[in-house]
């Protein structure tokens, strides 16, 4: 089965793991913790993009630590990346100013070949809103991303968000764009968090799924 790396990245408190959490657990917290480190979970799911029979793939989604001590080990997580998903929380401009920041980022860290996605995360705070729908969206654009709007507390467009990724992924691997599926485990960063992930998973008889 084909293995996609997928990173989360974002400043603090913008809903990286919540989105995580709520994907692969379907459970919500008020009371989350900041991470520290990384870690990730895996996923199976069954894609039909248009065309294509239907088929497994495999996502390895990688929730990192969005504060900013941690910033400067975050680029080792893009190593065999297919793709990160930038986050911004839209009751918030300043996330939303520094997605450019991860951006350039991960363009220094010569990672250009990623497939983006820009999320809009906590729309169910509209009433609260700093950053305009519109203005996702445009920017996404540039960017060439794929745009999602969410929201880890209602579960919006959690769903969409991983299965439009997952397709466009497969349909890149298709087409031979880059070397953008992961071929083994061999292939993860071994970081003492990950590590114990691992092992965990290991424990339980493979991936989480
Ligand atoms: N209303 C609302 N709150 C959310 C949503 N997503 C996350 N939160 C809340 O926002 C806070 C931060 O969420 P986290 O998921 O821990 O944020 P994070 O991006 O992982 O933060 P770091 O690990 O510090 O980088 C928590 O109190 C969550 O309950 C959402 O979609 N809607
Ligand atoms: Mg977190």
């Amino acid at each position: 089965m084909i293995t996609f790396k997928i990173v989360m990245i974002g400043d603090k408190s913008v809903g990286k793991t919540s989105i995580v959490k709520r994907y692969t657990e379907n459970t919500f917290s008020t009371g989350t913790e900041s991470t520290i480190g990384a870690q990730f979970t895996s996923k199976v799911i069954e894609i039909a993009p248009q065309g294509v029979v239907p088929v497994q793939i495999k996502l390895q989604i990688w929730d990192t630590a969005g504060e900013e001590k941690f910033r400067s080990i975050t680029p080792m997580y893009y190593k065999n990346a297919a793709s990160v998903i930038l986050i911004y929380d839209i009751t918030s401009e300043e996330t939303f100013v520094s997605i450019g920041r991860w951006v350039n980022e991960i363009e220094n860290n010569g990672a250009n070949q990623l497939q983006l996605a820009l999320v809009a995360n906590k729309c169910d705070m509209s009433e609260q809103e700093e950053i305009p729908l519109k203005s996702g969206i445009e920017y996404a654009k540039k960017l060439k991303a794929i745009f999602q709007q969410t929201s880890a507390k209602s579960n919006e467009g959690i769903e969409q968000l991983f299965t439009q990724l997952g397709e466009k992924l497969y349909i890149r691997h298709l087409a031979g764009e880059a070397d953008i599926a992961l071929k083994g485990r061999s292939d993860t960063i071994k970081i003492t968090k990950a590590s114990m992930a691992e092992r965990k998973d290991e424990k339980s008889g493979g991936c989480k799924c």
